[in-house]
């Protein structure tokens, strides 16, 4: 059986999804956040070193990292479903927006994040946190902010070509690519061709299935 070490409200939500589009039997073991830090709890390192989520674990493997997951669900499990066939220009795009959505759009989401929530800290003294927010409000217009508006053009470009992102059928890629499109829906303005994208996507079954069973999803901004 197939568990997914699921952190709330967080990145693993995607590999629920995952399995729901496929209907492959799975178990969720649901990790709460640490209210004050919103980081995962030491016990997830138990399963993994970093103690990050997604993690699944199925039978003796653990596989960690969302497009590793995602690849080893589809090729074990899939049977030809929510991949392109190799060889294919569809393909390409596939590998590419599998690998780009944690590795190059993840990256400011995060930052912008992280900027946004250290002149709140407690632990910072009083009398650096004006100087944090300022500092941090210029990094994060001058440089995060042009960054994720590049990134949208580019989804709203790739989406101009066809209905989802490796072609007319939803793929692994599009389900690697929700995650930013709702990290950047929550930090910025999406274009209405993304945002119909997002309504289209969040509306299918599976997606439903896998909120009620990841429960709530609420992501930072
Ligand atoms: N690139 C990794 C990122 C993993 C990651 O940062 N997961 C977050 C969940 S959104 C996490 O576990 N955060 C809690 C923490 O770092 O304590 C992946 O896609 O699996």
């Amino acid at each position: 059986m197939i568990i997914v070490h699921h952190l709330a409200a967080s990145r693993s939500q995607r590999v629920i999804w995952l399995l729901e589009e496929l209907g492959v039997p799975y178990e969720v073991k649901r990790y709460e956040r640490d209210p004050k830090t919103m980081r995962a709890p030491p016990e997830l390192k138990t399963i993994h070193p970093l103690g990050k989520s997604p993690i699944i674990t199925d039978a003796d493997k653990t596989i960690a990292e969302t497009g590793a997951i995602v690849e080893y669900l589809i090729d074990t499990y899939g049977h030809g479903k929510l991949i392109p066939p190799s060889g294919t220009p569809e393909r390409l795009r596939y590998t590419y927006w599998l690998h780009y959505a944690e590795g190059s759009a993840m990256p400011p989401m995060v930052m912008k994040l992280i900027f946004s929530r250290i002149p709140k800290a407690p632990e910072l003294p009083f009398f650096i946190k004006p100087i944090a927010r300022q500092l941090f409000a210029g990094v994060t217009k001058s440089f995060l902010d042009p960054q994720i508006q590049n990134h949208i053009a580019l989804w709203d470009s790739e989406l101009q070509k066809s209905k989802f992102f490796a072609g007319d059928e939803l793929t692994g890629a599009d389900i690697l690519m929700s995650f930013p499109l709702e990290a950047a829906a929550s930090r910025a303005t999406l274009t209405p061709r993304l945002q119909s994208y997002l309504t289209a996507i969040h509306a299918r079954p599976a997606y439903q299935s896998a909120l009620k069973t990841g429960g709530p999803y609420e992501l930072l901004s």
